[in-house]
């Protein structure tokens, strides 16, 4: 029998690159998708032809409790969310219900599906959970690099909710044994990363500028520092925490620091431009609490997994500003086509 997975968020980047490996593992994957009609649903469907569809939204308890229920899942993937973090102070309760009670909902559907009640602490044989915890909880840590050891203390709603999720997640293990992991996943990105995420909004305005169809770059805080991998390596380490033995929570990233500012330079280098000559700085696109300076210890990670990441952060701008110019060439060509041509 082929193990069987669920996917919130599976019409996101990370869902995407997740179906896509869990399908060559030989999985039956299961996407839940939301509302009428979804857009995304066909360019999800195009990648991932195998995939298996079931509707539920993070926001409604009983479509979670039916989803799981129809699926029966080995493994649960909660990766949906909202995900772009300026949101979180324009919708701060939407942004909490999803990214944080959605996160509750998910364990409770399990906890009822599962018929699972306090005391239980065999873990074995059980529906495993995996929760897309985030960096950005760190936010303004006390230290650097930020280890499963260093103390919260988020910049924003959107991190305020995932600390929310994360300690949901870890208290479901610790109460009813449920065996329920937390990925502290470091910025991830990939040619298929939303166009309002800073990376992307790069190289999609470099190939652009490129082409002739833009003439400026409108950015933040230059001085932001992250760190940046590659979303298709970091799904292999999704799926790897929910095969170890005990369930627990795992930081993920490459360990190497950039600025923005990097990613710019790379970008506009490899398109053979000068950044200086496009980019303005827009105050009104630096955020009312900045996260400064991310980066992983992946100590723990890398050597309990087994895993490390593969791309390189100047290799992954240089993918997506290749990626983005075929795109925007494709549009020039043929008018204006999709905007997920990349998918
Ligand atoms: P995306 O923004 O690309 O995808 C988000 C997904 O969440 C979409 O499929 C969206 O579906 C879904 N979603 C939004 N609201 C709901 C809802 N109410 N009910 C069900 N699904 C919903 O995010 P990523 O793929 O980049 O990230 C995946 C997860 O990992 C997120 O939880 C994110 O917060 C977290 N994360 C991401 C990191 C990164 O660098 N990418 C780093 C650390 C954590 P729809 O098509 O319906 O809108
Ligand atoms: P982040 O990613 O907030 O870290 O969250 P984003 O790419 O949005 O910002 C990274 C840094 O770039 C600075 N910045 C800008 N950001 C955007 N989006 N647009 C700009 O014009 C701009 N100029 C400068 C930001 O201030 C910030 O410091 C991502 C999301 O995927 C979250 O869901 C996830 O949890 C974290 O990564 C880890």
């Amino acid at each position: 029998m082929p193990k069987r997975a669920l996917i919130t968020g599976v019409t996101g980047q990370d869902g995407s690159y997740l179906a896509e490996y869990l399908l060559e593992l030989g999985y039956e994957v299961w996407g839940l998708v939301r509302g009428q009609a979804n857009p995304r649903k066909s360019r999800i469907s195009r990648l991932a032809t195998d995939l298996n569809f079931v509707n539920g939204d993070l926001m409604d308890q009983a479509s979670l409790v039916s989803a799981v229920d129809k699926v029966q899942p080995d493994e649960v993937y909660n990766l949906g969310a909202i995900s772009f973090v300026p949101m979180s102070w324009e919708q701060p309760e939407l942004v909490t219900e999803v990214n944080g009670m959605g996160v509750l909902r998910v364990l409770e559907a399990i906890r009822m599906v599962s018929g699972l009640k306090t005391p239980h602490r065999d873990s074995s044989g059980q529906i495993r959970f995996y929760q897309a915890s985030s960096s950005e909880m760190f936010g303004k840590a006390a230290e650097t690099p930020q280890s499963e050891t260093t103390n919260f203390h988020p910049r924003s709603p959107y991190g305020v909710a995932k600390v929310y999720g994360h300690f949901i997640t870890r208290n479901y293990r610790e109460s009813f044994g449920m065996y329920a992991v937390s990925g502290m996943l470091f910025n991830h990105e990939s040619p298929r990363r939303g166009s309002e995420f800073v990376t992307r909004k790069i190289s999609l305005a470099v190939a652009r500028i490129k082409l002739g169809v833009q003439d400026k770059l409108h950015l933040g805080n230059l001085d932001a520092v992250r760190d940046w991998g590659f979303a298709g390596d970091y799904v292999r380490a999704m799926h790897a925490m929910l095969q170890q033995e005990d369930p627990g929570d795992w930081v993920i990233g490459t360990g190497v620091m950039h600025t923005v500012r990097d990613a710019v330079e790379i970008a506009f280098d490899h398109a053979g431009l000068n950044w200086k000559d496009y980019v303005v700085i827009d105050p009104a696109l630096v955020r009312p609490a900045e996260v400064e300076v991310l980066c992983a210890d992946t100590t723990r990670a890398c050597a309990a997994l087994n895993w490390k990441p593969q791309v390189a952060f100047p290799e992954l701008m240089q993918m997506m500003v290749d990626s983005d110019l075929r795109q925007v060439a494709r549009e020039h060509e043929y008018g204006d086509l999709l905007t997920a041509a990349n998918w």
